[in-house]
């Protein structure tokens, strides 16, 4: 902590350009450092300002920058400035100058925050991207999760392993929603070149994002486009396809590429949608891929198309070219990613050590370990 008569300052607002920035002054000498700095047009000393509300002032040598001051007590104030860097470093070079340490948010907020887990929520909170999301991280926020250990703990202490074990078994399904709570879930379209994935991938973001074309190998390298599903954050990543093997197949080297990082991609994906073309039979290929990524979501695109003969997957129809099945597309997407969506209010944890540490006392649980 810092010195009694020292202070420190953070930065609250994310770094780039914004309209507004804040700096907030904290410590036993900021409001005196503070005060060398701004004047208000009452010419009143900042001690006397008021708490309650932000008072018009300018700040450093005449004419001065025109900023927003708050004094939030007799050891805190706020500056809320214009957001451009520049003007952000002039402040915090002025108020360096007068003796204060940086401070990161992040150190911050957790020196306020109520517990280690609300200073996590209130940290995750800032990556959050949806509103579904931030509502999740807002609950843990409020103790959902910190009640929920506090149970589990309840419970280990009188004795009640079995009931022990569920609670953590309960927390653990949540473990992937809450993992993807400031990491967004990760969709990849596959399947051969011209089944109409870059269509797919326009028509689910609403905007052309992918250039379509009848030129098989079109799409050369991976595009990705973040969205939300039902409120999820979602990343979609469009491929260059997977290339047939065969006869007489010559692939350039770029198209190459562009396949060998489908493939990497698709390792790490939360959800592979397999696309086919429902006017073209599936090829033995394709039939090889339903098998080997049995958890794939099977799309047969081209649904305004006659369909060819032969067996095909059972799988969600969707006419990429006439928008039609994509809204259960979505849908399907949707409830593969988040089969249970939490109910509101419940425990979910949401930082990897979270999910360690359940993990290692529900091992510890099953090995009959005190
Ligand atoms: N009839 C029909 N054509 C489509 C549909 N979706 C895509 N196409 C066409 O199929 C061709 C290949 O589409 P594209 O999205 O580039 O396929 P990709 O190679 O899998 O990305 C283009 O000529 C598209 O216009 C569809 O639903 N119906
Ligand atoms: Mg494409």
């Amino acid at each position: 902590m810092p010195e009694s008569d020292s202070f420190y300052m953070i930065r609250l607002t994310p770094p780039g350009a914004a309209a507004i920035a804040t700096v907030r002054a904290e410590g036993t000498s900021a409001l005196g450092a503070v005060a060398a700095e701004v004047r208000a047009r009452s010419g009143k000393p900042l001690g006397c300002w008021p708490t309650d509300r932000p008072i018009l002032a300018l700040f450093g040598a005449e004419p001065g920058e025109p900023v927003v001051v708050h004094r939030r007590g007799d050891d805190a104030v706020e500056l809320y400035c214009h957001g451009g860097p520049a003007a952000v470093a002039r402040m915090e070079r002025a108020l360096a100058h007068a003796g204060a340490e940086r401070v990161e948010w992040q150190e911050w907020v957790c020196r306020q925050a109520a517990s280690p887990i609300a200073a996590e929520a209130q940290i995750a909170l800032a990556h959050a991207r949806t509103e579904r999301t931030a509502a999740i991280l807002l609950d843990q926020f409020g103790g959902a999760l910190a009640r929920a250990l506090a149970e589990v703990e309840r419970l280990l202490a009188t004795g009640n392993r079995t009931a022990a074990r569920e609670r953590i078994q309960a927390l653990l399904a949540r473990a992937e929603v809450g993992r993807h709570l400031t990491e967004p879930w990760r969709v990849v379209l596959a399947g051969r070149p011209n089944v109409g994935k870059s269509s797919l991938m326009n028509a689910m973001l609403g905007y052309e994002r992918a250039i379509v074309h009848p030129t098989a190998g079109t799409t050369r390298d991976l595009l990705a486009a973040t969205t939300a599903l039902d409120g999820w954050p979602v990343e979609l990543t469009d491929t260059a396809g997977l290339l047939p093997k065969q006869p007489g197949c010559r692939p350039d080297a770029v198209l190459r590429g562009g396949t060998a990082l489908a493939r990497e991609r698709l390792a790490a994906a939360d959800l592979i949608v397999l696309v086919f073309d429902r006017a073209v039979a599936i090829s033995a290929e394709e039939a090889d891929w339903l098998r080997g990524w049995p958890g794939a979501l099977p799309v047969d695109n081209k649904s305004d198309l006659p369909a060819a003969s032969g067996p095909r997957p059972a799988a969600i129809a969707t006419s990429a070219l006439r928008s039609e099945g994509i809204a259960e597309l979505l849908d399907h997407i949707s409830a593969r990613l988040v089969p249970e969506p939490p109910a509101p209010g419940a425990a979910v944890p949401f930082t990897e050590a979270q999910r360690a540490r359940l993990r290692t006392m529900a091992e510890r649980l099953d090995s009959g370990a005190r």
